[in-house]
């Protein structure tokens, strides 16, 4: 996945996050799924590789991922059996949306908003 597929999903994300809650539903996802034309049990598949957490959302790494894995069934007609390491660790979108256990972390270095040295150290 390059960065401007990744910023290409973004903005098609936050067109689709209705309620801006950064979460894509079921519901949100649906018109845009099925603009798309495709078979709906490869909707589903694309649904459930990317849901990873299987909470019935989609986050915006989440998305990403579907979107991605869309456009590869167009080009090739194959979608991957599970998510491939490739992508679930995929270097564009980790830089985007960070590790998914940031999302955990998110709290404790807004406390020490000095404490930048070590992360600026390069
Ligand atoms: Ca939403
Ligand atoms: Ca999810």
């Amino acid at each position: 996945m390059t960065k401007s597929d990744v910023n290409t999903y973004t903005t098609v994300f936050h067109v689709v996050d209705n309620d801006r809650d950064g979460r894509i539903t079921g519901m949100e996802a649906r018109n845009m799924f099925l603009s798309w034309k495709l078979p709906r049990e490869i909707l589903k598949q694309v649904w459930d590789l990317s849901d990873q957490d299987s909470d019935g959302m989609l986050t915006l790494r989440e998305f990403c991922i579907a979107l991605y894995l869309m456009e590869r069934h167009r080009q090739r007609s194959t979608l991957p059996k599970s998510l491939p390491d490739l992508l679930r660790f995929d270097e564009a979108l980790l830089q985007a949306t960070g590790l998914p256990a940031a999302v955990y972390a998110g709290p404790t270095w807004q406390q020490n908003p000095g404490n930048h040295s070590a992360l600026n150290n390069r």
